[in-house]
C-alpha cells in the first residue's frame, strides 16, 4: 500500500516562517513536521508519493529520495486547488490498490492510522477517515456520523461538540471518479470533504475510526509552539552527546547534540533539545520547552524560554526570547529583547493574512522569518511577525509586522 502524503499548499496563515519555503519541512524540536507523518505512515506502507508545488525543490533537498529505506516520489500536484486536486494528482502513482492519504502539516500518533485500516478493512469501506471529537468545532468541518460510518462532512458548524475530519484518510481507487465530479468550493478550491460528500450520495461507504490521542494542524504559528511544547514534554529523553564544562547545570530532561558545546554558568531546565555543533553560554538560563537547531549559539546574559530557535540562528548577546520562534539563519543584535504578554494580560493577537486573529495565549512573543538580522537594543512587541530578510536597525521598536526584505530604521 502506498502512502500519499499532500504538501503542495502554500502555508501563507504561517508567514513569515513560510516566505521562502513549504510549512512541511520547519522543525519542531529540530526534526521537519513531514518527517512525523511519515515515522507514523512507515509500519504500513511501502512507498511514500508525496505531492508538492510550492517551492518544491527546498522540500526535495531536505527528504531526499527514499526514508527508512523506502522509496519516495516526488508527484506535482496537477492545475488547481485543494486537497481533492493534490490527491487527484496521486493517480496514475497508486494505481489500482488501496491508499493512505495524510496531511504533511499535522501531527499525531500512530495509533490514528493503526484504527484507520482497521475500520476501513473491517467495514471493507471505499473510504475511512479518522475524526477526533471536539467540544467547539468553529474551526473544524463536521463529521456526522451513525456507528462507523459517516453520513456526511459538514462545513464549520460553529460552537458545538462533535468529530472534526483530521485529514487521514484510507480510500479505494474509485475515489477518483468522484473527484472528477467534485465542484470549486465557495473557497475556490476543489475540497476532499466535498468528493466524500458526493461518494456517500453516490451509494458508496465512508467508514470513520474515532481517536482520541494527541494531534495538531499545522496552520498558524503559534501551532509550532504548542507542538514543540506537546513533544519535549511526552518524547524527549535525557541525552547529552556534546560537551558540558563544569559549572553548567542540566536538569533532565535535556538533548545535547554531538559537537554542542555547554559553558560553564549556562542554567537549563528541561526539557529542552539543543542540536549539533551549537554553543551555549556562558552564563544563560535556557527555561523549558525550548528547541534549539544546529549550528546556534545563545550565549552570556541571555534567557530563552518556551521558544524555537532553528539552524544556524543567533541570540548571542543580552536577549530575552519568550514564546518565540527564530527562523533560520537569524541573528538578534545585543540587547534584542521579545515582549511576550500584555500589560492588560489579554490573548495575544496576530495578523494572519491580513485579519487580526486571537491566538488563545496569553504569552506569545516574536516571529521571526529566516535571514532577519535585528541590530542593538532592538525590542518586539508580542505576536509581532518580522519578514524573512529584513533587518532591523539599532534601537527601533517593532509594534508592527514587518513584510519579507524590509530596512527598518529609526
Ligand atoms: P491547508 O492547511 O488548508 O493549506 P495550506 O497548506 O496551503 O496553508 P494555508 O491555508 O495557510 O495557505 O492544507 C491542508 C493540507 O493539504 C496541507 O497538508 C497542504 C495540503 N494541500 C495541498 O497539498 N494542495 C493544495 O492545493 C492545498 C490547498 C493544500
Amino acid at each position: 500500500m502506498k502512502g500519499v502524503i499532500l504538501a503542495a499548499g502554500k502555508g501563507e496563515r504561517l508567514r513569515p516562517l513560510t516566505d521562502d519555503r513549504p510549512k512541511v519541512i520547519l522543525k519542531v524540536a529540530n526534526k521537519p513536521i513531514i518527517e512525523y507523518v511519515l515515522e507514523n505512515l512507515d509500519p504500513f506502507v511501502d512507498e511514500f508519493v508525496v505531492i508538492v508545488r510550492y517551492k518544491k525543490e527546498k522540500l526535495i533537498e531536505v527528504l531526499g529520495d527514499e526514508f527508512n529505506g523506502k522509496p519516495i516520489t516526488y508527484v506535482d500536484q496537477l492545475p488547481g486547488e485543494g486537497t481533492a486536486k493534490a490527491i487527484e494528482s496521486a493517480k496514475e502513482h497508486v494505481g489500482e490498490e488501496e491508499f493512505i492519504v495524510v496531511n504533511g502539516d499535522i501531527y499525531f500518533d500512530v495509533e490514528a492510522i493503526k484504527e484507520l485500516i482497521s475500520v476501513f478493512r473491517r467495514e471493507n469501506a471505499d473510504a475511512a477517515l479518522v475524526v477526533k471529537e471536539f467540544d467547539d468545532l468553529s474551526h473544524f468541518g463536521m463529521v456526522e456520523t451513525e456507528g462507523s460510518l459517516v453520513k456526511a462532512v459538514r462545513e464549520k458548524p460553529g460552537k458545538v461538540r462533535g468529530y472534526a475530519n483530521l485529514g487521514i484518510y484510507a480510500f479505494k481507487p474509485i475515489v477518483f471518479d468522484f473527484i472528477e465530479k467534485t465542484n470549486l468550493s465557495e473557497r475556490g478550491e476543489y475540497e476532499i470533504t466535498d468528493t466524500l460528500n458526493l461518494m456517500i450520495e453516490g451509494g458508496k461507504k465512508v467508514a470513520c475510526a474515532v481517536y482520541d490521542g494527541y494531534w495538531n494542524d499545522i496552520g498558524r504559528p503559534w501551532n509550532l509552539l504548542e507542538l514543540n511544547e506537546y513533544i519535549l514534554k511526552n518524547k524527549l529523553k535525557h541525552d547529552v552527546r556534546g560537551t558540558v564544562e563544569e559549572g553548567a547545570v542540566l536538569i533532565p530532561p535535556v538533548e545535547v547534540g554531538e559537537g554542542t558545546v555547554i559553558r560553564s554558568g549556562a542554567y537549563i531546565i528541561g526539557p529542552v533539545k539543543i542540536g549539533r555543533n551549537s554553543r551555549i553560554g556562558p552564563n544563560c538560563f535556557i527555561r523549558p520547552y525550548t528547541s534549539i537547531g544546529d549550528n546556534c549559539h545563545v550565549g552570556n546574559a541571555v534567557e530563552v524560554k518556551n521558544s524555537i530557535i532553528m539552524d544556524n540562528s543567533n541570540a548571542p548577546h543580552l536577549n530575552y526570547v519568550g514564546d518565540s520562534i527564530i527562523g533560520e539563519n537569524s541573528n538578534l543584535g545585543a540587547g534584542t529583547i521579545t515582549a511576550n504578554l500584555r500589560h492588560d494580560r489579554g490573548n495575544i493577537k496576530v495578523e494572519i493574512k491580513g485579519k487580526l486573529e486571537d491566538s488563545g495565549r496569553h504569552k506569545l512573543g516574536a516571529i521571526i522569518g529566516h535571514g532577519v538580522k535585528t541590530g542593538i537594543n532592538v525590542s518586539i512587541y508580542p505576536g509581532r511577525k518580522i519578514g524573512s530578510g529584513s533587518l532591523i536597525g539599532p534601537g527601533v521598536v517593532v509594534d508592527k509586522n514587518v513584510p519579507a526584505g524590509t530596512l527598518v530604521i529609526l
